[in-house]
């Protein structure tokens, strides 16, 4: 028996709908609509910056057109980016444009809240959910919402005029009890937030309610979470690199980890589906090349990487998880995310962008080795291979520096991992497909090309860079 289903899959870079044709072992994928997620900068409200949002609407417009292309489908599943919301008022309505977690608003504000660590087991970024919360509270649309929907369940809202709040993206608003699975009421009473705006958990696999007569059903809604469905991986000791706007570095684990070394570490305990704990760091991911690409007017890419590869490696590096490249690059000169990058890594001024692309890919590689090693180091797990899926998998020079950097083999791909584990949740929740994350990631290794890249023989080059970056 098989069946065919549409993912709705929004990234930070670009949205788009995927159909795919699973059962009898089959797993097929068709993109059917691709559309630009361009974030708006409306300068009214708070400052003279401005406060950077989502464009909603027309996200929302392009899974519509989306669904409309990918004509009949058995159910339809939602995923997104995690930790931003929309607050709709009594009437349904939406209160104002979701912010953008890269926008100012959270500046400052981790730093004065109480550690939430021990409850929610959250790394902290300062956008969480709980942050943006504090900075939007004495605001008039925070005092008149009646509902507060993460992105996916307000997109699944308009769909289906259903409301609910899909566990995986709740375990990462900073609000949800990391061992309960459930919104924790009194760390809520005790920062003051309005436990009311919070709707129910709803988990990957039940159904929302239907669409013009089509069942859409929950999935790991957090991306992350749906791309680590679909990670290739045998057995358990395997790291993953969920790699695009952000390389998400991790471990599947059954339980928590909550020590004061993780803690310091900033490693976090999300939500994942079948009840696992995504134990994962961000690291900052393909964003700093996104923002140049974008500052350069959108040079061919393939063209530019081929360029990085002839460059020597490891000659110009910079700790890439510092703060300063979080902010989208404003303007020329030192702003920019090219300056940024320039300053940081002491590029000389002839220095060209393949000097520049290679520095950020080397840089990138770096970030994710430590990453790697700590998560390795503080769950007490052995890793024998790095599984990286997202669009980071196209990077063969990114691909090969992991290797490299972290001393491990890298599986690289399926390009599309967020769309294939969000399909294989709705699939698996109709009877097409059965078994538990093994027999899943099964299915995918069988169907999807996956490219091993082995690591070089020698490790000191990428200590010796580590130790220049300070980390
Ligand atoms: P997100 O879900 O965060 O929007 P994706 O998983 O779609 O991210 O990955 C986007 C990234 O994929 C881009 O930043 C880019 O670096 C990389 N990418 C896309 N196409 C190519 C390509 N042809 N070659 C190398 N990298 C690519
Ligand atoms: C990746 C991602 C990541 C979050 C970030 C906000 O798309 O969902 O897991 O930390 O966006």
């Amino acid at each position: 028996m098989t069946g065919v289903f549409a993912a709705v899959d929004l990234g930070a870079s670009s949205g788009r709908v995927v159909t795919g044709r699973l059962g009898g072992g089959e797993l097929t994928l068709d993109v059917v609509h691709r559309f630009p997620n361009e974030p708006v900068r409306v300068g009214v409200t708070r400052n003279s910056e401005g406060t950077l949002h989502w464009d909603i609407l027309s996200l929302y417009r392009g899974v519509v057109e989306g669904l409309r292309k990918a004509g009949p489908v058995r159910s339809i599943g939602i995923d997104s980016w995690a930790v931003d919301y929309g607050l709709i008022d009594s009437s349904g309505a939406l209160l104002g444009n979701p912010v953008h977690y890269r926008d100012a608003r959270t500046d400052g504000i981790a730093g004065r809240v109480k550690d939430l660590y021990e409850v929610c087991g959250l790394q902290t970024l300062p956008f969480n959910t709980v942050y943006q919360l504090l900075a939007a509270r004495e605001t008039p649309q925070y005092e008149v919402a009646a509902r507060l929907l993460m992105i996916p369940d307000l997109l699944a809202y308009w769909l289906t005029g259903e409301i609910g709040a899909e566990y995986t993206n709740a375990s990462t608003t900073g609000l949800l009890d990391v061992r309960t699975r459930e919104w924790s009421s009194s760390l809520i009473d005790e920062l003051g937030l309005r436990g009311d705006l919070l709707p129910p958990v709803r988990h990957p696999g039940s159904v929302i309610g239907t669409y013009r007569g089509t069942p859409v059903i929950a999935v790991g809604s957090h991306d992350t979470a749906s791309a680590v469905v679909a990670v290739p991986a045998t057995g358990r000791d395997f790291a993953y690199i969920s790699c695009g706007t952000w390389s998400l570095v991790g471990l599947e684990l059954d339980r928590p980890v909550l020590s004061a070394a993780s803690r310091a570490a900033n490693f976090t305990n999300e939500g994942g589906v079948d009840s696992t704990i995504r134990y994962l760091r961000n690291v900052m991911g393909l964003w700093p090349l996104q923002e140049c690409l974008r500052e350069w007017g959108s040079p061919d890419l393939p063209q530019l990487l081929e360029a990085a590869a002839s460059e020597p490696g490891l000659a110009f590096v910079v700790d890439l998880d510092d703060p300063v490249f979080m902010p989208p690059g404003t303007g020329a000169g030192s702003t920019s995310m090219e300056g940024r990058l320039r300053k940081l890594a002491g590029l000389p001024a002839d220095a060209g962008r393949a000097t520049l692309v290679r520095c950020i890919l080397d840089s990138l590689a770096l970030a994710q080795r430590r990453a790697v090693r700590q998560a390795r180091e503080l769950a007490g797990r052995t890793v024998s291979v790095v599984h990286l899926v997202g669009g980071g998998a196209r990077n063969e020079l990114l691909c090969q520096l992991t290797a490299d950097a972290c001393g491990l083999p890298v599986l690289a791909g399926p390009v599309e991992a967020t769309a294939i584990g969000n399909l294989l949740v709705q699939a698996r929740a109709v009877g097409v497909v059965d078994g538990g994350l093994g027999a899943l990631r099964a299915l995918v290794r069988e169907t999807q090309r996956i490219v091993r890249y082995e690591p070089g023989v020698s490790d000191e080059a990428w200590a010796a860079a580590a130790a220049r970056v300070g980390r």
